[in-house]
C-alpha cells in the first residue's frame, strides 16, 4: 500500500470528468471542509483522454495538475485514492491494476458491466484488503439521509415485516428520438441502458433498505428508439431505454422496479415505497430531504435535517435542505473515514457484484419472455 507520511494528507487522483467526474471533483473539493475529522484529502490529478479538456477541467474543479494517462497517474507515490469515474468498460481495467498498485479505490456504480469482471474485482479487492488497501464502489443514494433514515426505520420494525417494494427511477433525457448518440446507448461501453445506468442504484437501493437479498428476477427491456444521430451519421442504439422487473427476496418481499430515461416531465424521479405489515415508507428524490411515514397513523412527512438524522451533523441546521451533490461529498467522508479506522468500507465490491447479478438476470428473464430467473449469491 502506498504509505503516506504521518500527517500528509491523502493525494486523490480522478479518472475522468465528466458528469461523474465533475460530481465527485465537488466532493472532494468540499469533504475536508465539512468533515473535519476524516483524513484530510488533497486533490491532486484528473485524469482525461484529451489534454485540453482536461485541463479545463482541472482548473474548474479545483486540481493541482490534469494527466492524460491514468496508468501514469495510478503508479504515483503521492497518489493514494484513486477514484473511477469513466465509462463502465473501463472500471475493471483501471480498478485492478490500481488496487494492484496499492491504493485505495472508489469506484463509480455499476462496479463493472458484466458479472464475470465484477467476481474478479471482488477477489482482488479482498487480495488488496489483505494488505491494508480498501475498495467501495459509488452507490451514492445510500448517502441521502431520508434513505439512511428509512434504512433505520425499517430495521427497528417501525413498518413491520415488508411486503411490498414499489421502485422507479424515471428520466426524460432520451425522450426526444432526436436526442444525440453517446457512451451510454453503446452495449460496449455501457454493458445496459437503463437497466444499469438506473436500475444498478433501484437494486443497490432495495438491498440496502431492505437489509435482504434479491434472489429471483423476471424482466423485460425495450429500446424503443433503436438509432440516434451519431457524429458520422445515424448510430444504433444498442441498450434498452427501459427497463421492467418483478424481483424476489430472501426474506419474501416482492419488489416492482421500473426505470426508463423517456419519461417525459421525469427528469430524475427516483421513487421508492416500501409497504410493510405495519405502515409504510415513501421517498421521492426530487424532495429529497423527505420522507413520508404511515405506521397505520395516516402518514407523517418527516423533514430529515435534524442534526440527529443521518449525515445532518456535517451540514446546516434543522430546515436548511440539503441536494444531491452532498450524496458525494458524504460518500466520500465515509471512505476516508474507514480507510483510517481499518473498517471495510460500504458498499463494497460485494455489494457491487451483487447489484450486477440481479441485473444480469433481469436481461437474462427479459430474453426469454420473462421467465424467472433464480439468483445465487
Ligand atoms: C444518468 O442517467 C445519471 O447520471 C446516472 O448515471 C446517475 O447514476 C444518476 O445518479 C443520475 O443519472
Amino acid at each position: 500500500m502506498t504509505s503516506p507520511q504521518r500527517g500528509r494528507p491523502l493525494g486523490v487522483a480522478v479518472i475522468g470528468h465528466s458528469f461523474m467526474g465533475k460530481a465527485h471533483s465537488n466532493a472532494w473539493r468540499n469533504v475536508s471542509a465539512f468533515y473535519p475529522d476524516v483524513p484530510h484529502t488533497e486533490q491532486r490529478v484528473i485524469v482525461g483522454r484529451d489534454h485540453a479538456r482536461v485541463k479545463a477541467a482541472a482548473g474548474r474543479y479545483g486540481w493541482q495538475e490534469a494527466a492524460t494517462s491514468w496508468q501514469e497517474v495510478i503508479e504515483r507515490d503521492d497518489v493514494d485514492i484513486v477514484d473511477i469515474c469513466t465509462p463502465g468498460h473501463l472500471h475493471a481495467e483501471v480498478a485492478e491494476a490500481a488496487l494492484a498498485a496499492g491504493k485505495h479505490v472508489l469506484v463509480e456504480k455499476p462496479l463493472a458491466n458484466t458479472v464475470f469482471e465484477c467476481e474478479r474485482l471482488v477477489e482482488q479487492a479482498a487480495d488488496a484488503r489483505a494488505r491494508g488497501v480498501f475498495s467501495m464502489v459509488g452507490f451514492n443514494y445510500r448517502r441521502v439521509p431520508a434513505l439512511a433514515l428509512a434504512r433505520d426505520l425499517v430495521s427497528s420494525g417501525r413498518i413491520g415485516v415488508v411486503r411490498e417494494v414499489r421502485a422507479a427511477y424515471l428520466q426524460d433525457w432520451l425522450a426526444d428520438a432526436g436526442a444525440p448518440m453517446t457512451w451510454r446507448l453503446r452495449k460496449d461501453e455501457a454493458g445496459s441502458g437503463a437497466l444499469g445506468d438506473l436500475g444498478s442504484h433501484v437494486v443497490d437501493q432495495v438491498q440496502f433498505l431492505l437489509d435482504d437479498a434479491v434472489t429471483t428476477a423476471s424482466g423485460r427491456l425495450e429500446t424503443f428508439v433503436e438509432s440516434r444521430p451519431g457524429s458520422h451519421g445515424p448510430e444504433a442504439v444498442t441498450v434498452d431505454d427501459v427497463a421492467w422487473a418483478w424481483l424476489g427476496t430472501a426474506r419474501g418481499a416482492t419488489v416492482s422496479m421500473e426505470v426508463s430515461r423517456m419519461a417525459f416531465g421525469r427528469k430524475n424521479g427516483l421513487s421508492l415505497e416500501i409497504f410493510g405489515a405495519e405502515g409504510s415508507i415513501s421517498f421521492h428524490l426530487e424532495s429529497l430531504n423527505e420522507l413520508v411515514v404511515d405506521a397505520g397513523t395516516g402518514g407523517t412527512r418527516v423533514l430529515v435535517t435534524e442534526a440527529d438524522h443521518p449525515y445532518l451533523e456535517a451540514w446546516w441546521p434543522p430546515g436548511h435542505v440539503l441536494g444531491w451533490d452532498h450524496t458525494f461529498t458524504s460518500q466520500a467522508a465515509d471512505f476516508l473515514a474507514c480507510i483510517a479506522s481499518g473498517t471495510p468500507p460500504q458498499p463494497s465490491f460485494a455489494d457491487g457484484l451483487a447489484v450486477q447479478r440481479v441485473l444480469a438476470a433481469v436481461e437474462e428473464s427479459a430474453g426469454t419472455r420473462g421467465a424467472q430467473v433464480d439468483i445465487a449469491h
